[in-house]
């Protein structure tokens, strides 16, 4: 039974206790969240996007666990064909041991999403449900069921099919927006100038030169081709700004340059280490704790430029929440990769909201299988609800609450935040 507090009588029309809770809820439930950064494709780019259950299952976070809970070597595994690669991780992660990970529970949720059974011992019933999917629609049935109104890609100009894709003419449907994605011109250079050169760039391997100007040109026919909301890099646990380096001179002298000609925020997510183990590829990157001095620098340097900023180490989420009390052209987002797990998202969200109140982005997917959308926002949305009645809260004895319209402005941690950061509301 709610009391009105004591000490100033409330006015009728605030809200407090259960009453937050039941708004915080609905307000979650019926706004549709923009995935801010995914690894999916819209269909129109053909075999890039992902999705079914032989897919969900061969997902590197599970290729990980699979290789914990499994004798088979990853050189033996790489071997097998995909359907046979999901049929050892099935067997292993879910037959033979409990799929409570959280990436093994995410397909347990998917399974369940579809009706499809959670406990058989071979894959033969999903795979037959997927199988009678049409991937446009398809793509909308679960975005709708994730309510999720839009995806943001990642889009890389350099590799050889998207390239060709893109070159050929592409428009992908409208729930899917692209994202201009610089790791192989920023710290994967020395691999890939030739790439750039062979476009008829005149760049060469120590950029010097004219390279920094045909990057700027490079970017400027890029962002034509793909108009993209942002551009993006990862990073490194060593990442450092400024720095004398063919990096340090790209991001500096075209990136930054370009991003401010085009008004587009720069998306930087910091502390990988890749590849700490190689033989089980993708699944072999790790993190690291970064030197945010570097975010420090870039963003009191360059004040003019936005950016969107993922840190990998939980140890650096507070010093990131300080940096955008100083800096109001930093925007963070996300709890990224290892991060997403509800006791560490509970733990990051909180702090963000002490700290910046609403103004940061909670959440992206990361997602790489189309169907992980479901799972992905489902924890969300049940991870971040108590978060938010509480800090929409009076508490008990307190004698104030909010007006009925104020919880309604957590959507611009998923919806307007985002919008105003990439002008996609103007
Ligand atoms: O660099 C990135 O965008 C990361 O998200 C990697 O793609 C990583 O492999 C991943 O999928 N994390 O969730
Ligand atoms: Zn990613």
């Amino acid at each position: 039974m709610e009391t009105t507090p004591t000490g100033q009588q409330l006015r009728d029309d605030l809200l407090i206790g259960e009453q937050i809770q039941s708004t915080v809820e609905d307000i979650l439930t019926t706004t549709q969240f923009i995935d801010i950064h995914t690894h999916l494709f819209a269909p129109e780019l053909g075999g890039l996007g992902l999705w079914g259950i032989d897919e969900l299952l061969t997902y590197h976070y599970l290729e990980a666990e699979l290789f914990r809970s499994s004798s088979i070597a990853p050189e033996r595994y790489w071997e097998l064909s995909k359907r046979e690669q999901a049929d050892e991780i099935w067997r292993a992660l879910f037959v033979e041991n409990s799929p409570i990970s959280e990436a093994t529970r995410g397909v347990i949720a998917v399974l369940d999403a579809f009706d499809l059974p959670t406990d058989s011992l071979d894959l033969e019933e999903a795979r037959s449900f997927f199988r009678t999917r049409r991937i446009e629609s398809h793509i909308s049935t679960v975005l709708q069921m994730a309510g999720v109104s839009s995806v943001v890609m990642t889009n890389d100009p350099l590799h050889p099919e998207e390239q060709q894709i893109w070159m050929n003419g592409l428009h992908s449907r409208s729930d899917f927006l692209a994202v201009l994605r610089l790791d192989r011109i920023l710290w994967g250079w020395a691999g890939h100038w030739q790439r750039l050169a062979e476009q008829g760039y005149s760049v060469d391997a120590e950029a010097s030169g004219k390279s920094v100007a045909e990057v700027r040109r490079f970017l400027a026919e890029w962002y034509e081709r793909m108009r993209p909301v942002y551009m993006a890099v990862s990073l490194t646990d060593t990442f450092q700004f400024p720095e004398d380096s063919i990096q340090g001179k790209i991001l500096s002298e075209a990136v930054l340059p370009s991003c401010r000609e085009f008004d587009l925020p720069l998306s930087l997510m910091i502390g990988v280490r890749r590849q700490v183990n190689p033989r089980i590829r993708l699944a072999g990157d790790a993190v690291g704790r970064a030197d945010l001095r570097a975010v420090e620098n870039i963003c009191r340097d360059y004040p003019e430029n936005r950016f969107l900023a993922s840190v990998l180490s939980r140890e650096n989420q507070h010093e990131l929440c300080v940096y955008a009390r100083k800096f109001s052209n930093l925007m963070p987002f996300g709890c990224w990769w290892f991060l997403n797990n509800p006791s560490i998202v509970e733990e990051i969200t909180r702090e963000r909201i002490e700290l910046l109140g609403t103004s940061f982005i909670p959440q992206h997917s990361d997602a790489r299988v189309l169907e992980q959308v479901l799972y992905k926002w489902r924890n969300t949305r049940a991870t971040l609800s108590p978060i938010l009645a509480n800090s929409y809260s009076a508490g008990p004895g307190r004698t104030w609450g909010h007006a009925p319209n104020h919880p309604a402005r957590c959507r611009s941690l998923f919806r307007g935040n985002f919008e105003r950061w990439t002008n996609l509301a103007a």
